[in-house]
């Protein structure tokens, strides 16, 4: 199979958070290539730094040369770079080669220690700058790039046209060390500022956090993205890594780049995401405690609207199954809005009733779960399918509506028994994932009795 190739260079970091490892595991994640040139071994813990050793330029430039030799670098990043000379030898290369790169301005670590030695700063300003495709850069590096305090996002477009005047073609701003709620990143292209605004997730210190998202717009340019695409996505997924980030060792966490992340679509609204997040953390919930006996043999779905949602655009659920296997039960397929057919028919028909009813998900029909649920008092509501009009668009949509009607209140649970080459089906509702969660244990710890 082709692949598309990226390029990174920069340092070692021994923890396996940040640098070239950190890099090769973001190109891994997008299916691309990663190929490297070390400019430095740093002997790191998840703690701090203990010592950098530079490669000597010699093997650093034909590290450079055997691999643009070899492969079609369709992008190209630079980390770590530590001294003028560094920056002065990649620089003349990247030129001999025809590459312009994202350059990660690289000045200390999370920890604090410096990755930068003598005149750094000045050196990446007059040398590296003028030939980079993008910079991304932190609220402390926007400062020394351009000699004043940016600190929140009323200096940031000043701080963007300052570097842009550097000579790069595009300047990425990261506001993740704002004293704001939510973090807003800047992408200026010389005309337009891009803002792309994320929730915080402040109880992690996430290592590794800058070199993953340069590696992923890096490799994401390489896949072909625009660099405005580019730097959205990458944003996202490098959020859903620190979102997942785990501590491997005594110090800070890292962040997480398998495969099987959860990351959100690009919303247009912060309340979209609080939906995905909510829908997402209750499925992750639901899978480690639900006894693969209450999936159905259609599998189950788990959706959550929007408040006031009109249509199944408006409607976040799970874009596959929750499945059981083997009895295991899993995840099939990320969350997504617009997705889902039958529970967001039931939702959207349950909440022309009442708009705080936002929540459902259906569970494998017995007689008996039907009786719990009558005994820990639940209302329990109904439909027949052969009752249904031919005229009917939705099944779904009547039978919830028939159900709501008959008892004249919303129940916490809609059944029917089935039809031809149709399953019987349970589905719970409630305001949110949590309270549909609340209502399915209940059931569960009564049939445990
Ligand atoms: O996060 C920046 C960075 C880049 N490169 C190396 C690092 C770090 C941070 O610790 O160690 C090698």
């Amino acid at each position: 199979m082709q692949r598309k190739v990226a390029f990174s260079i920069g340092g070692s970091d021994s923890s396996g958070g940040a640098g070239i490892q950190a890099d090769l595991k973001s190109f891994q994640y997008l299916g691309v290539h990663g190929v490297t040139a070390l400019t430095c071994v740093t002997a790191q813990s998840t703690k701090r730094v203990h010592s950098i050793f530079p490669v000597p330029l010699d093997s650093l430039e034909q590290q450079i040369d055997s691999v643009c030799d070899d492969f079609q670098v369709a992008a190209v990043k630079t980390g770590m770079l530590y001294t003028p000379e560094i920056i002065q030898c990649v620089t003349k290369k990247l030129i001999a080669h025809h590459l312009k790169p994202i350059v990660d301005p690289v000045m200390v670590a999370t920890s604090g220690d410096a990755l930068s030695k003598g005149t750094f700063a000045a050196s990446l300003k007059k040398t590296l700058l003028p030939h980079a495709m993008m910079v991304t850069a932190n609220l402390p590096e926007a400062s020394i790039l351009t000699d004043h305090e940016v600190k929140d996002l009323a200096d940031v477009q000043n701080a963007c046209k300052k570097i842009y005047d550097l000579g790069t073609q595009y300047v990425f701003i990261k506001g993740g060390h704002s004293k704001d709620h939510d973090v807003t990143d800047v992408l200026y292209d010389g005309k337009t500022y891009h803002r792309f605004t994320l929730p915080r997730i402040s109880q992690k210190k996430a290592h590794g956090s800058g070199c993953t998202l340069s590696a992923l717009i890096t490799g994401l340019l390489a896949l072909g993205e625009s660099p405005v695409a580019a730097a959205e996505k990458a944003k996202y997924i490098t959020w859903s890594m620190i979102q997942e980030g785990y501590s491997p060792g005594k110090g800070a966490d890292v962040l997480d780049h398998s495969l099987t992340i959860q990351v959100p679509p690009l919303v247009r609204s912060l309340e979209q995401l609080q939906v995905w997040v909510s829908l997402k953390n209750a499925i992750y919930i639901l899978t480690s405690f639900l006894p693969p006996q209450y999936i159905p043999q259609v599998g189950m779905n788990f959706a959550y609207a929007l408040p006031n949602a009109k249509t199944r655009d408006d409607i976040c659920a799970v874009d596959g199954r929750i499945t059981s296997r083997k009895d295991h039960v899993s995840l099939c397929g990320g969350l997504d809005f617009g997705v889902s057919k039958h529970v967001a028919s039931i939702i959207l028909a349950a909440m022309t009733f009442e708009p705080t009813v936002r929540s459902a998900l259906n569970i494998r029909y017995s007689e008996e779960t039907v009786d719990q649920c009558k005994n820990i008092g639940f209302l329990v509501g109904a439909f027949e399918r052969t009752q249904e009009p031919p005229t009917a668009g939705s099944t779904m949509e009547w039978g919830t509506k028939q159900a709501i009607s008959t008892l004249g209140k919303i129940p916490d649970i809609i059944y029917d028994t089935g039809g031809i080459g149709k399953e019987p089906m349970i589905r719970l509702l409630g305001k949110n994932p949590e309270d549909v969660i609340l209502k399915l244990q209940k059931i569960i710890n009564t049939s445990q009795q």
